[in-house]
């Protein structure tokens, strides 16, 4: 065992089976390119692109020169009361790329945070605007918004909140996911079945009566909880029924955003313009934490009454706007044009869908999924022992075919760089196959 591994007790691992785990560690010392290094010194191939967030590989040269560049020359200041250059050209940057009409940026650390950032808004936006009551939040079934109280809430995964659940905020309700595998099993991309599955909002409306809602949460397309794309026509739905009830529509585009959809965002991708899109991980390409919530100039404005000298929202964290990220997320945004990222990430997708759905008739499958760069592979379980195939899976990627992928229980999941080499990708699935077929 390597001397990191020898240490791993003190090391209470997030999201791990911490005691599996520490039976046979898997420990990653470096990383360039599409490749990591482990502490044994084999090198393997990334097909998550870190935990959906490097999209561009690991350790570009420009973000390491920037964030080198950075770090002696600002290493941190306030950014409550002064702020510094870095995190202005960078709110400035993003919402230049975002849907018209979305043209003001607030920086948290994480995904989590942007979430529970965007819910804060959503709610003082109506009470500013003197509509107070519209307090209830809507979430969807098998969405995951981050692990703090309010995206824990409105999240619907379920081992996530199982724990807690007497705890989550109050005045929550959630909406149908849509995944049906009698309906929409096998789809390519976008299924066609399942678009009226947004009228549950139009329940939950008649149930609370739409003025007491204040905003509705989804993912543009469910990444986390095993890749779900929206029915054809579904996110239009959800839009107008917001619409008609003056409900906020936000989109946590945590996954989506920065090219994993072939465009800046997942609400050009669709066509749809929520009021509020949370953003992290592709915004720095993993390399420091960074989120940001994007929202409208109709919400901004309405926070922009009262007077002048008073704080306008109470809200913020030590690190946002932090000048080391936002000299992260500049030199990410300066690659992704110089480099044409989310056209590169396009002429990917074909490539990638029919190498996915290449497993559609494998022995352990039951559907496949995918849209843009993100893709599921999703096993039926073992009689008896739920997640044993994921793991099982995960396990002999990483040590007989030094691949890298993510489970979630017997779900595969696969977030391939967005300047990917179709012959790499090609023989990661090769690898892939090797291993579905030598397991149970
Ligand atoms: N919203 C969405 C849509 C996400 O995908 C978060 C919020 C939370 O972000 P932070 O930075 O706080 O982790 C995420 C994060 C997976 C997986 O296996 C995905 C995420 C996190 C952990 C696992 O797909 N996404
Ligand atoms: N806890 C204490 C005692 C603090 O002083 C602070 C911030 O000043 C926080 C929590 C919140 O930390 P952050 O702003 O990094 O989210």
């Amino acid at each position: 065992m390597s001397d990191a591994a020898d240490k791993l007790d003190a090391y209470w691992m997030p999201f791990t089976a911490n005691r599996d785990f520490k039976k046979k560690p898997r420990v990653i010392k470096g990383a360039a390119g599409h490749y990591y290094t482990t502490d044994d010194g084999r090198k393997l191939y990334d097909m998550f692109s870190g935990l959906w967030t490097s999209g561009i590989g690991h350790c570009h040269p420009t973000i390491v020169a920037a964030v080198q560049k950075q770090v002696a020359e600002l290493d941190y200041c306030m950014g409550f009361q002064v702020t510094n250059d870095k995190a202005l050209e960078l709110a400035d940057r993003v919402v230049n790329m975002a849907p018209d009409g979305i043209s003001h940026c607030f920086f948290t650390n994480s995904g989590s945070e942007s979430v529970d950032t965007a819910l804060k808004i959503a709610l003082g936006y109506h009470r500013a605007r003197g509509e107070g009551h519209r307090t209830r939040l809507i979430g969807r079934e098998r969405g995951y918004h981050g692990v703090n109280f309010g995206g824990m809430s409105v999240g619907g995964m379920v081992p996530n909140r199982k724990a807690f659940s007497a705890n989550l905020i109050p005045g929550v309700d959630h909406i149908r996911h849509t995944l049906d595998l009698e309906h929409n099993a096998f789809s390519r991309g976008l299924p066609q079945w399942g678009a009226h599955l947004a009228d549950d909002l139009e329940r939950l409306c008649g149930l609370h009566d739409g003025s007491n809602i204040a905003a509705v949460i989804v993912e543009p397309a469910a990444g986390s909880t095993g890749v779900l794309p929206p029915p054809v026509g579904y996110l239009e739905r959800l839009r107008e029924i917001c619409d008609k009830h003056g409900i906020l529509l936000i989109f946590d585009e945590v996954i989506a955003a920065f090219g994993r959809l072939a465009r800046p965002f997942g609400a050009q991708r669709f066509g749809v313009t929520p009021d509020i899109i949370t953003t992290a991980k592709g915004l720095t390409n993993g390399v420091i934490p960074m989120g940001a919530v994007l929202v409208s100039d109709s919400i901004y404005d309405a926070f922009m009454q009262g007077p002048e000298n008073m704080i306008e929202l109470f809200h913020g964290y030590t690190y946002s706007g932090h000048p080391v990220a936002a000299a992260a997320g500049l030199a990410t945004m300066r690659v992704y044009e110089e480099e044409g990222t989310f056209a590169q990430s396009a002429a990917l997708e074909q490539h990638f869908e029919d190498l996915l759905h290449s497993f559609a008739d494998h022995k352990h499958v039951i559907d496949v999924r995918n849209i843009g760069l993100m893709g599921a592979i999703e096993m039926a379980p073992r009689n008896g022992a739920p997640g044993a195939r994921g793991g099982e899976a995960h396990k002999k990627c990483f040590w007989d075919e030094n691949i890298v992928i993510r489970n979630g229980m017997d779900i595969l999941q696969f977030s391939p760089f967005l300047n990917s080499k179709p012959d790499e990708m090609q023989q990661s699935f090769e690898a892939l196959r090797r291993v579905l077929d030598s397991i149970d």
